[in-house]
């Protein structure tokens, strides 16, 4: 039997985990680097949900004192900012251009913290000292590691989360049957399939299988209303990239008593919400049943597999 203070305190230390991504409602920056080939560095690449996509500042040398600005359309209570700096379209650009080593981040009051990041390409969490009611999230550059080849700053992605479930069930952790070692260009590491990445993922790494068979495991942490599976089937990065892997076509939901739900998954590279009757559950277990062959490698890969309420 735990007792209310023990319940309280773990309770507390729950909250985190179940941290919910904000929307954005626009983002602007002092200045950007002008588009080349065709390819856009403003700032709209910060929040569109694909790490290969990037912000870069257009100052002359190492873009020091350059800003982005997050507008949240409204008040929000902002527990953790969540950082993929540098030019995350591959392993390559990361090493060639610049990214941030120290910023500051200032709210719609004024006040301001300071974020100091590692020089790796991994998301860099920030978690405020305490939650911050804010419109606007503003992160300055004050520092920078030099890049290889390029003067130039950038970031891809910036996250925005609060401290409230909000209809969110983002799982505490989640873990695979197999997983496709990391290589230069990242991870397909299991969590990736709740990141709000379109363009990261989690592949299965069974040299002789296509899939079949393999499973996700999510662990809510305590008791969590789910209904809705939001779905990145395959390899979300571009079409070209969508055609190279496996997708699933069909799964099995599986609950923590032992319930389970059939879905069935559209074979497309767009984002698709698989909705089932709601289940209170402390887990669940998404086993791939039927798939879908790539034209290049013979491995499952899922972008995204999000539960919600
Ligand atoms: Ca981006
Ligand atoms: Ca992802």
């Amino acid at each position: 039997m735990l007792h209310g203070p023990l319940v309280a305190a773990l309770l507390l230390l729950c909250t985190p985990s179940f941290a919910g991504r904000l929307t954005p409602a626009g983002v602007t920056a002092s200045s950007t680097y002008p588009e080349e080939n065709g390819i856009a560095y403003d700032a709209a690449r910060l929040t569109d949900g694909k790490l290969s996509t990037a912000w870069v500042e257009g100052e002359t040398g190492g873009g020091l004192g350059s800003w982005v600005e997050v507008d949240l359309g409204a008040p929000k209570k902002v527990h953790e900012i969540r950082l993929y700096a540098g030019m995350w379209y591959s392993g390559d650009y990361w090493a060639r251009g610049n990214r941030p080593k120290e910023v500051e981040i200032s709210y719609a009051d004024g006040t301001k913290d300071v974020f100091a990041l590692k020089n790796e390409m991994k998301a860099q969490r920030f978690v405020l000292p305490s939650p911050k009611t804010t419109n606007t999230v503003r992160i300055k550059l004050k520092g920078v590691y030099d890049g290889s080849t390029w003067l130039d700053t950038s970031i891809s992605e910036i996250q925005v989360f609060d401290a409230e479930t909000d209809g969110r069930s983002v799982a505490r952790a989640v873990t695979a049957s197999s997983t496709l070692p990391s290589d230069t260009d990242g991870s397909y590491e299991p969590a990736n399939v709740q990141d709000g990445l379109t363009d990261s993922m989690w592949c299965e790494a069974n040299r002789d299988g296509d899939g079949t068979g393999e499973w996700l495991s999510y662990e809510f942490g305590a008791p969590t209303s789910v209904s809705k599976l939001t779905v990145v089937n395959g390899i979300g990065t571009s079409m070209s990239f969508w055609m190279k892997a496996n997708r699933a076509t069909a799964a099995t939901l599986q609950f923590a008593d032992g319930s389970t739900e059939s879905l069935v998954l559209k074979n497309s590279m767009l984002s698709q919400a698989i909705t089932f009757p709601a289940h209170n559950t402390t887990s669940a277990k998404l086993s791939f049943t039927t798939v879908a062959k790539g034209k290049e490698f013979n491995d499952l890969c899922i972008s995204e597999a999000a539960f919600s309420e």
